[in-house]
């Protein structure tokens, strides 16, 4: 995990260490297709895509990159870039098709995978669930089931078994905010549900399989780095001066990060985040024990940064109403997501999901992390994701130029740096995302990649982002 020697110091003193982790992520549903080869049945996912409207132009993950077929060319193309570290998913169904039953043939994919990644010296960082549940397990409760945390359990110890000997990086879930708010309160995510009481016991089962999977893992390998990771934003007050702007605004960062945070590194839920959730219609059942296994010690905070949200209270003005991306609408009315206050339109560039552009809300979330998180709690940070989605047009001789991504990609970085100068313990940096893939309800229109990917043909072509980025790594900064 650790390249060469020191950078030089930029003129902001804002180097990076000698051992920070240069790598890219991407995500099991997202990349590999192949369905229903090699034992996969259906992720929760799979079902959602056959619900007329739920994405965008009836976009399937059923070839997407192909990366379950062509992985060997993706490796040779992280290794082109110098990446010290990839991180991918796992997919639950590929592993455990049916209850009970553990698929040699999808683990030996993955096992595949890691020796063609450590061939390459690169480090494979797995993330056990990012999104796609087997549908036979939502079609006993899913995530709103306590079932369910004995399931993954017994996952995630089947995929340490196939690789455990040779992978030390471990992140639990990705992002589960959107697992259970989206995927449970809002609908606009697999498997698609509105209910609000639903939604909290789903958080918070999510979270005691992240214990589950944290004591295991801890257990079979004492060595093994575990953690989770979470998408995290700064929220500011549309008006600083208004105290319902900043009471809207505090809120709706502590119901996107604290009900997260808190449970893992401070061992409960805020009680603003509660009450929140009460008044949206749902209370989590928690019984005892489980804050306790909860907040048991993790080794890295993964941090998923894409934009910052100014918030208000009031309804905004027409012309300061965030416009969605085109993809099915998001269903209105959903209490549990209108008590996160109204995020508007503040004068700031936008990527094509509509996302604000605002490198220094990362600089200011990692300083703020590390003054009442991750610092109090002994916890390093990596940054799991953080890109940019544009249009991007392949040019006639083939190349593909994307300066808005890169200057997305160099700022960011360099917010990174800033916040290391400033104290923040940052240990790592994973672009979002190695390839264009399918981005979940919006399909296949938005892209993340630094590596383009023409579908038809399944060529990958590197943007000109992943040139800035491979140089960015081969001098360990970003110059001023
Ligand atoms: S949609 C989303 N993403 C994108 C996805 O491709 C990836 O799989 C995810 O890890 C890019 O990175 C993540 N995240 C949804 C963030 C929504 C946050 C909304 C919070 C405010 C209410």
């Amino acid at each position: 995990m650790t390249p060469a020697t020191e950078p030089p110091r930029s003129a902001t003193g804002a180097g990076l260490p000698a051992d920070f982790v240069w790598g890219a992520a991407t995500a099991a549903f997202q990349i590999e297709g192949a369905a229903r080869e090699g034992g996969r049945t259906d992720s929760i996912w799979d079902t959602f895509c056959r619900v007329p409207g739920a994405v965008r132009d009836g976009d399937t993950g059923d070839v997407a990159c192909d990366h379950y077929h062509r992985w060997r060319q993706d490796v040779a193309l992280m290794a082109d870039l110098g990446l010290a570290a990839y991180r991918f998913s796992v997919s639950w169904a590929r592993v455990v098709p049916a209850p009970g039953v553990v698929n040699a043939e999808g683990l030996a994919f993955y096992s595949d995978l890691v020796d063609g990644l450590l061939a390459r010296g690169i480090e494979p960082w797995i993330t056990l669930y990012h999104w796609d549940m087997p549908q036979w397990l939502e079609d006993r409760g899913g995530w709103a089931d306590r079932g369910v945390v004995a399931e993954f359990e017994a996952y995630t110890r089947a995929v340490h078994a196939a690789l455990g000997d040779r992978v030390r990086h471990w992140l639990t879930l990705n992002e589960p905010w959107c697992s259970a708010f989206l995927g449970y309160a809002a609908g606009e995510h697999a498997p698609g549900r509105q209910d609000p009481q639903a939604a909290v016991d789903a958080a918070h089962h999510l979270l005691l399989s992240h214990a589950a999977a944290t004591r295991a893992l801890r257990a079979l390998d004492p060595d093994a780095m575990v953690g989770i990771t979470l998408n995290l934003t700064l929220a500011d007050p549309a008006d600083p001066q208004d105290p319902a702007d900043v009471q809207a605004a505090a809120l709706h960062q502590a119901l996107v990060n604290d009900a997260f945070l808190h449970p893992v590194l401070h061992g409960g839920y805020p009680p603003e985040v509660l009450d929140a959730w009460a008044s949206a219609g749902g209370v989590p059942h928690v019984a005892d024990g489980d804050l306790a296994a909860i907040s048991a010690p993790i080794d890295v905070l993964g941090v998923n940064y894409y934009h910052g949200a100014l918030v208000s209270a009031a309804e905004p003005a027409p012309d300061r109403v965030l416009p969605r991306p085109p993809a099915p609408p998001r269903p209105t009315g959903n209490p549990m997501l209108g008590s996160q206050g109204h995020v508007v339109r503040r004068d700031l560039p936008r990527t094509t999901m509509e996302w604000e552009v605002q490198p220094d809300g990362l600089r200011r979330l990692l300083v703020h992390l590390q003054a009442e998180h991750t610092g109090p709690a002994g916890v390093p940070v990596v940054i799991t994701e953080n890109g940019a989605a544009y249009d991007d047009v392949v040019a006639a001789d083939g190349t593909v130029h994307d300066p808005e991504r890169t200057a997305y990609l160099l700022a960011h970085v360099r917010a990174v740096q800033e916040a290391h100068a400033q104290g923040a313990d940052v240990r790592g940096y994973f672009v979002w995302s190695l390839l264009d893939n399918f981005e979940w309800a919006h399909g296949y229109a938005q892209r993340f990649g630094i590596v383009h990917v023409d579908y038809p043909t399944q060529t990958r072509t590197p943007k000109s982002s992943a040139r800035a980025f491979a140089d960015v790594i081969r001098t360990g900064h970003v110059r001023d």
